[in-house]
């Protein structure tokens, strides 16, 4: 065996064969506050940032306890049978505060972990600088570069993950439990405004009737809403993952808004803009790095926090007063 660690180059050769160790260490290096580590990470993905990859990227959201795993682990499952590789990035902003929620899905998606067609891996939030949501976007460039085709980006219906994730997928799913109108008044405006599709899960038993009204009333609720910028009608469906019921149909549905979207242009529209929303929020990460980093500039910003609240000075001229300090 050698000893000797292997190039930048080398690795990327292995990443694009879909070597799932090299996979791995190159996310774990991402994840990494080590400084070594993030220069290989990127290194590692400029050589595999290949302008414009196949993939379809997926977002699924939903409370806790809607069926967000139990969905996945069907329709990944249902995927891996059309012989498609399929990655499931799992977002949990909360994981630092929970660390047992990410593996206990794991072992939720018992069947589709032990597929090798398969890759699942929890984002874990941790303290780094650079936010759930940057890593998570390398992630998924580096599972495209392995030769993942479907790229499922999990979320917590919870806080502000749902925009993140939004802006990094062609496609945003939310899950809905079965239930009248009064299901409809707790679900944030906001998260079904972005939904290219409602899926109503556990449809099934006594449920079916339930999920078959609150289709409908989903329907109606989504007729109020602005049209899509991508010419895109959103759809409401009806699934049960345990009875592997609407998951072909869901499947479906995806094909169909990937083909008309790449025909009318706006696949990749979004993807741009995607890009460009990556680009704005990395600078705002870099400037608040450099000031963190150093100790001074941390200082000057702690001593405005305190004059922030004291009523001393505004917010936005206190931010003001210490960019113009970064020479
Ligand atoms: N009856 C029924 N129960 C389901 C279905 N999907 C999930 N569940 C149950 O709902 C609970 C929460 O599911 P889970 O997938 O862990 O939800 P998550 O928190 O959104 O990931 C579990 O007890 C599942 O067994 C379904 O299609 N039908
Ligand atoms: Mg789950």
């Amino acid at each position: 065996m050698k000893n000797r660690k292997p190039s930048v180059k080398e690795y990327a050769d292995l990443l694009a064969k879909g070597d799932t160790v090299t996979l791995g260490r190159a996310i774990t290096a991402i994840e990494s506050k080590k400084a070594t580590d993030a220069r290989f990470a990127q290194f590692l993905l400029a050589k595999v940032n290949t302008n414009g990859p196949k993939s379809l990227r997926l977002g699924i959201t939903g409370s806790p306890g809607v069926g967000k795993s139990t969905f996945i682990e069907a329709f990944g499952k249902y995927l891996t049978s059309l012989g498609k590789k399929i990655a499931v990035l799992a977002v949990d902003p909360s994981s630092t505060k929970t660390k047992g929620s990410i593996l206990g899905d794991r072992t939720r998606m018992e069947e589709l972990s032990k597929d090798k067609l398969a890759f699942i891996r929890p984002t874990s939030s941790g303290s780094a600088l650079g936010g759930v949501a940057d890593r998570t976007r390398e992630t998924i460039l580096l599972c495209e570069a392995a030769g993942y085709e479907i790229i499922i980006v999990e979320t917590v219906g919870v806080g502000q993950s749902e925009t993140a994730v939004r802006s990094m997928v062609d496609f945003f799913l939310l899950l809905q439990l079965p239930g009248g109108g009064d299901e409809l008044q707790g679900i944030k405006k906001g998260i079904m405004e972005m939904a290219d599709a409602i899926v109503i899960t556990k449809s099934d038993g006594e449920n079916e009737k339930k999920a078959r009204q609150a289709q409908v009333e989903f329907q109606h609720a989504l007729h109020l809403f602005q049209p899509l910028s991508s010419g895109w009608t959103p759809k409401v469906m009806t699934t049960s993952a345990i009875q592997k019921k609407g998951i072909v149909d869901v499947w479906k549905m995806v094909e169909l808004f990937h083909r008309s979207t790449i025909a009318n242009g706006s696949f990749q529209q979004n993807r741009d803009q995607q890009k460009l929303i990556w680009f704005q929020e990395s600078i705002q990460l870099l400037l608040r790095e450099r000031i963190v980093q150093s100790r001074k500039l941390l200082a000057s910003m702690k001593s405005l926090e305190r004059k922030i609240i004291k009523g001393e000075i505004l917010s936005s001229a206190a931010a003001k007063e210490l960019v113009n300090k970064l020479k």
